[in-house]
């Protein structure tokens, strides 16, 4: 399958937000901006989440890279509308970026866009890209001291993925801490164990995510 591959626009200086908001309001589609470190399960779970609530969703995704179009073909395989955007360096995405790509998709058709953000647990906090909300995913082996020292991807986010938590028995990672950094941080954001491997923990992020959705969608 040919994957559209498009390059981040470079034009930052106008925060367009609100006009991709707008856009995605009228033809009734929920933006959900996944965020976390590079190889942290991004696409693992969306794989997993799209199975879930492919049967409820009509589902899309732009999928955020600094280059290449691994990870658009591997949601593409799944037969879902997939678009690639290449930053071309830059760590994160930005709205102008989503304004630019939302064109690719029969957002009539759509009710949920997934954008895979840029690995990176810095930079992609910091813009906001028109979403509904935020999915911010850790995974096991980056180790439980990541809430402490980089808490703006904690704060700003709607919800945490711990993912890879059949690795557990393998590293030394205190849950509990985890757990108390992120209510320190977050105190409303729920957090979810799981793991896209096994599968354990996904019903119940499939349940809230769905609940997001439907409230986002009215
Ligand atoms: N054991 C285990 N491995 C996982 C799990 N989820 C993902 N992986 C593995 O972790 C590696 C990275 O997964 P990806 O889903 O590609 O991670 P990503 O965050 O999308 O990576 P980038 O897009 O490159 O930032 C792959 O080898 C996956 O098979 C999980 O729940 N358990
Ligand atoms: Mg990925």
């Amino acid at each position: 399958m040919e994957i559209k591959v498009l390059h981040q626009v470079m034009e930052w200086n106008e925060d367009v937000s609100a006009g991709v908001r707008d856009t995605l309001r009228q033809h009734k589609v929920c933006l959900i901006n996944v965020m976390g470190s590079p190889g942290a399960g991004k696409t693992s779970l969306l794989t997993a989440l799209i199975e879930r609530l492919r049967a409820e969703f009509a589902i899309g995704v732009i999928e955020g890279d600094i280059t290449g179009q691994i990870d658009a073909e591997k949601i593409a395989a799944l037969g879902i509308p997939a678009v690639q955007l290449n930053t071309d360096g830059a760590c994160h995405i930005e709205a102008m970026s989503i304004q630019h790509i939302l064109p690719q998709f029969e957002l009539d058709k759509l009710d949920v866009l997934f954008v895979e953000n840029i690995g990176n647990l810095v930079c992609p906090a910091e813009f906001d890209i028109g979403e509904n909300f935020r999915l911010t995913v850790l995974s096991i082996p980056e180790g439980d001291d990541k809430v402490a020292k980089y808490p703006l991807m904690f704060t700003d986010t709607d919800c945490l993925a711990l993912t890879k938590c059949d690795m557990l028995p393998y590293f030394d990672f205190d849950l509990a801490r985890v757990a108390a950094d992120y209510r320190g941080v977050n105190p409303e954001g729920p957090l979810f164990q799981l793991s896209a491997r096994t599968g354990a923990g996904l019903d119940e992020l499939t349940a809230h995510l769905a609940g997001r959705i439907r409230a986002a969608l009215g």
